[in-house]
Order: structure tokens, then sequence, then C-alpha cells
């Protein structure tokens, strides 16, 4: 044997017998298998996830760019969250519908009330049911346009989406007020108002941080919390009385100079227009896909798992 081949093989075995000494025992093996799998299975969701962002990006330029140059801009942004807002309420509306009993293209107070509370008398309801029908009785009859005592499809679109339309937004703001005036006086107070939001927002639930809204706690409050107690005294209370009326809620809960397609989509295109060309590329909508699959306005995630739409 040559000597070269020898030192050679003599080196392989050498190498050959140092790596069979670290092998794992049968078990260590089983368990390498184990990491494998998960690691293949973590994998294949990695690569799901990058196929999902890569379809997302196509689906979304291929749909939103209405003049097909291959660019998404602002207003192609604005008209696509209109389509899919707008989609989403006719879709509701329609399944709300037929979950319902109708005669003569329109559903009566009575059928909507006995399909939502159940069959009973009024005597029988709870006090917080009779409260919960009354508030649905008096959004009826706003929406009940030709104020024939039914509603049309058109007419319970309005009834379960008030907030789509003007002649709507009274009741909107009286339910808001209601919700969160518990002492019932018609007015929100600031701590109404602190009670509201922190509450709605208390990460643990636990009932006694209820109390941290006291004056005497509020030093322990969280800083998203002090800044909405200063933006209620700053903005929202206009006249300065220390409290929300109708008018106040109105401005904060529908403002008129606040454009909810407008802003999203601004806030779509600023969050990932990377060369700031005011529009937006294949490949910026892939970069920030999270953004894009995130936007319930959009409701781009939604759009996805109906793909067969697309
Ligand atoms: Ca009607
Ligand atoms: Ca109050
Ligand atoms: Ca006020
Ligand atoms: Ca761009």
């Amino acid at each position: 044997m040559h000597a070269c081949l020898s030192v050679c093989l003599s080196v392989c075995l050498s190498v050959c017998i140092f790596y069979c000494s670290q092998l794992p025992c049968y078990s260590g093996i089983r368990k390498l298998g184990e990491k494998s799998a998960r690691y293949t299975q973590q994998n294949t969701v990695e690569l799901q996830c990058r196929y999902i962002k890569i379809r997302t990006a196509i689906i979304i330029v291929d749909k939103i760019d209405k003049d097909k140059d291959g660019f998404v801009t602002e207003e192609e942004l604005k008209s696509w969250i209109e389509y899919v807002q707008k989609r989403y309420i006719v879709q509701d509306t329609e399944r709300m519908w037929a979950d319902h009993q109708i005669t003569n293209n329109a559903m009566t107070w009575e059928s909507y009330k006995n399909r939502t509370y159940g069959f009973a008398d009024d005597d029988d309801f709870s006090s917080s049911y009779k409260e919960m029908i009354e508030r649905d009785q008096r959004r009826w009859k706003a929406a009940d346009r030709n104020g024939d005592g039914q509603l049309s499809k058109d007419e319970f679109m309005d009834f379960l989406h008030p907030e789509e339309v003007e002649h709507m937004r009274d009741i909107v703001v009286d339910e808001t007020i209601e919700d969160i005036d518990k002492d019932k006086d018609g007015y929100i107070s600031l701590e109404e108002y602190i009670a509201d939001i922190y509450e709605e927002d208390d990460e643990d639930g636990d009932e006694d941080d209820v109390g941290d809204h006291d004056k005497d706690h509020k030093d322990g409050e969280p800083d998203w919390v002090r800044s909405e107690r200063e933006q209620f005294i700053s903005t929202r209370d206009k006249n300065k009385d220390g409290r929300l009326d109708k008018g106040e809620v109105r401005q904060w809960i529908i403002p008129e100079d606040y454009n909810y397609v407008e802003a999203e989509a601004t806030h779509l295109l600023h969050a990932s227009d990377e060369d700031e060309d005011g529009k937006l590329s294949k490949q910026e909508i892939l970069d920030k896909s999270d953004v894009f699959v995130g936007s319930q306005a959009t409701e781009f995630g939604e759009a996805l798992v109906r793909h067969d739409e697309f």
C-alpha cells in the first residue's frame, strides 16, 4: 500500500472511530429524530407562511391594482378598502336575513324579537333583557324609514350597521352614552370614560382594578390611561364642563374631519412604501405583508382564507 494512502486510511479510520464514539445512544437518536421531525414540521409551517405571504402580495397587487400597472396607489387602496367594507356589510346582512323569518320581503318586529330573545311574554323577561329589547326596538324604529313597522332588507342593513348611515348616527351616540354612563345622568364623566376604556383593556381582568380609577389611585395608572385622561380634558370635553354631552360624544366617535378609509389607506401606504415613491410595488407589499394581512379594515387575512374568490 502506498504510504500516503495508508496514512490517509488511518486518519479516516481515526476520524470515524472518534465520531462513532460521539454518537448518542438509541434514545438519544430517537430524540434527535423527534427533534428533526419537529424541525421539519416547523420548517413546513415557515414555508407555508412564506407561501401565504407571497400569495398575499400577488393577490393584493392584482386585485387592488385597477389600472394594471403593477403598482398599488393610495387611491386604489381606498377604493379596495371601501369595496371590502361594503362587501362585509352586505354579506353580514344577507346571512342574518336568511336566518330570520321573512314574510313578503320584510321582517316584523315580533319575528325579530322572538328569534333573538325567545318566545315569552314581555313581563317574563328579566330587567336586563327588557332593557336590551327596548334598545333594539328604538334602533328598529330609527331603521324603519317608511314607518310601516317592518324592515325591508335595506332597512335591516341599517339596523345591523347603524354606524354606516347618517340617519342612524344619533342612535349610535345614544347607545354609546348608555353603555358608558354608569350613574345614568345622561352624560359621560371623566371617571366613567376612563372606567370604560381601562376595564376593556385590563389584561388580567381583575375587577379590583376598576377601583384604580378613583382619583386617589390615578398616580398608579399606566401612561396610556393618563394620556386618555388628558385627551378627555383637552380635546373631548369641548365646553369644559367636565363631562361629555351628546354633541361631544358624537364628535368623539364619529368625528366629521376624520375619514376612516382614507386614514387606513394612508397608514398602509406609509407603512410599506420603502422607496417613498408614493405607490406600492409587489416587493414592498411582500416585505410588509404582516401589515396588510393584519389590517382589519381591509380584511386581507380573511380574504385569503376565502381564496376561492380570487
Ligand atoms: Ca319599513
Ligand atoms: Ca354619567
Ligand atoms: Ca362637556
Ligand atoms: Ca414604492
